[in-house]
């Protein structure tokens, strides 16, 4: 470790007097201008988890659906998974450390993960479309360079496409080339075998409007459709050439706001989806005859995926063990539907993919879905061998359902969540099943729910247990809590700080008896109790709902909480 020359770099690089940062669900995110140091440093760090894991780690700069001011980093581990916790620590030291100690946080870190310094490093850097996106690479590559790491910087990548790198480097290129090219082509290849299977491949199939965001999501789609134009026919809204990145569009726009994007023309019943800015979510939507507007989130999405997986096993005459991952986030109905419907068992992780992504590798084949649309399914490598005799083994009808499944596990990235490869399955999956967006939407009702964020002083004095469904502090909440719930049939509500914003989010669900009036108050009530207790100074409970909410909980909130009593 050349630490005179990591000292000299590191002042180019000079962190904000005072300024502290978490590692959190997914990674570093803060205002682009403060980001400079993090990035060098995590340059530094990727080099060190490179040395350590011998394998080739990746940098992926981009604040997905944060506003385009924003900016982040995250580190990518070996076979394309997040960072493993302790590293998440490192990170977060390393980040804040003063420039005066940062050669002791580096050699610290080396030391208590018994990094051998001479071994060779490689790193491979991918950015999303932000203004400040290339510059801030450019400093991760400093930090790489300066600790003698080798790299290569992709420059425009999706976040997944830079996990698919990773994980096809560091598996000899099994997984597949670690190219754009080679991400293209294994995607597209099994894509158009599948929809060459499907009998209804009439225009309605055909064709499918996608709102980018205004990001990454929209130049690669751009590259890669005419790989897979004979199955599918994409028309792409919010491509970057005007709006802003995230704003009034993208997959978490929609999600929230459980409306469509701008700048999108939708007919009824034509379907749509909607990727986020960096291309790792996707949610569904259209509008009936009667313009209603209907979404199709992460839930569904699994539930199609996993029915469709379930079916296929079934043909093939395969017993394997399928589970499907949820957070409390996911629609009461759509863990009943799995369960109780289509018997397959269903459990809850805390936030952040990487909770989902660990549960869901406990199975032979594990579907796992953030009802944000961030989701994707995953196949031991035991199944992938068992259906690749199949499909070569088996006779007819069998083989048929054999190949499938083939082609649908090299059609998803079993790296990362990933909005255009997840776009291809379901569109094969609708094909192949000949089944109308209505229809899929069909399968159950999503209870009436409701999602609002609160800024208070100090988000961590809240403090959650049960995979984030009950609260345990502040004294007091969870009781109001359940006090609230059990007067409604099917209700549920909970409240958390989040890891990726300084606000506390909460989100209560009811039967639609109970409709929106229900799910409003479920909300304002403990939100009430909350911001008694942890309000910001000089803030009042009814300020800070108008604030964070708009007119609508404006009002609401002053009749409820002017008969309400804590
Ligand atoms: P936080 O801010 O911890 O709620 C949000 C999303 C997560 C995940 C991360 C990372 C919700 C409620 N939370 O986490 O699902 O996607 O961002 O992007 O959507
Ligand atoms: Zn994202």
């Amino acid at each position: 470790m050349d630490l005179g020359a990591i000292t000299k770099y590191s002042a180019l690089h000079a962190k904000p007097n005072g300024l502290i940062l978490q590692y959190g669900t997914a990674g570093f995110r803060t205002k682009a201008e403060h980001l400079d140091h993090v990035m060098f440093r995590m340059g530094l760090l990727a080099v060190l988890r490179s040395k350590q894991t011998k394998s080739t780690i990746g940098v992926m700069v981009t604040a997905s659906h944060n506003p385009e001011e924003d900016n982040g980093v995250k580190l990518v581990d070996p076979l394309g998974e997040m960072l493993a916790p302790s590293w998440e620590e490192h990170a977060t030291c390393l980040a804040n450390a003063e420039e005066q100690d940062m050669q002791r946080v580096l050699i610290d870190i080396s030391e208590k993960e018994a990094v051998n310094l001479q071994q060779d490093a490689f790193v491979v850097i991918g950015r999303d479309t932000r203004p400040s996106s290339e510059k801030l690479s450019q400093s991760v590559i400093d930090g790489v360079t300066v600790l003698g790491g080798q790299f290569h910087d992709y420059g425009l990548l999706t976040t997944p496409q830079l996990h698919y790198m990773v994980y096809c480097r560091n598996t000899g290129g099994r997984y597949g080339k670690a190219t754009i090219e080679g991400y293209y082509q294994k995607l597209s290849k099994a894509f158009v075998e599948l929809t060459k299977q499907a009998s209804c491949s009439g225009d309605e199939y055909r064709s499918l409007k996608v709102d980018c965001a205004n990001g990454i999501g929209a130049l690669k789609l751009r590259e890669m459709e005419h790989y897979f134009s004979q199955g599918l026919s994409v028309q792409l809204f919010n491509d970057g050439s005007k709006g802003k990145l995230n704003h009034l569009c993208g997959a978490d726009f929609v999600k929230s706001h459980q409306k469509p994007p701008q700048g999108m023309e939708i007919k009824s019943n034509e379907r749509c989806c909607s990727f986020d800015g960096d291309a790792d979510r996707i949610v569904y939507y259209y509008h009936d005859a009667d313009g209603h507007f209907h979404l199709i989130d992460g839930d569904k999405i699994a539930t199609l995926i996993s029915s469709f997986l379930k079916e296929l096993l079934v043909e093939i005459g395969e017993s394997l063990n399928i589970g499907v991952v949820q957070t409390a986030y996911a629609n009461g109905s759509s863990t009943r539907y799995l369960e109780e419907v289509m018997k397959v068992p269903v459990y809850c992780t805390k936030t952040g993919v990487k909770h989902l992504h660990h549960k869901a590798q406990e199975f032979d084949i594990g579907v796992y879905f953030e009802a944000n649309g961030h989701g994707t399914a995953l196949f031991s490598t035991a199944v992938e061998m068992k259906i690749k005799q199949s499909a070569e083994q088996l006779e007819d009808k069998k083989r048929k359902a054999a190949k499938m499944l083939e082609n649908i596990i090299d059609l998803f990235n079993q790296a990362a969540g990933d909005a255009i490869s997840d776009m291809l399955v379901i569109e094969a999956i609708l094909a192949l099943k000949g089944l109308t967006v209505q229809q899929w939407d069909a399968l159950y009702t999503d209870l009436p729910n409701r999602q609002l964020k609160v800024q208070v002083a100090d988000r961590r004095v809240i403090s959650t247990t049960d995979a984030e469904r009950q609260a345990v502090t502040p004294p007091g909440l969870q009781e109001a809590i359940n006090d609230l719930v059990k007067k409604y049939k099917l209700s549920r509500a909970f409240v958390r700080p989040s890891g990726t914003e300084d606000v506390v989010r909460v989100y209560a669900e009811a039967d639609s008896q109970g409709s929106r009036l229900v799910v409003w108050i479920f909300i304002i009530w403990p939100l009430h109790i909350l911001l008694k207790v942890c309000a910001k100074p000089g803030q009042s409970t009814v300020s800070a709902l108008n604030r964070e909410s708009g007119g609508d909980i404006w009002q609401l909130s002053c009749r409820s909480l002017s008969h309400l009593r804590v």
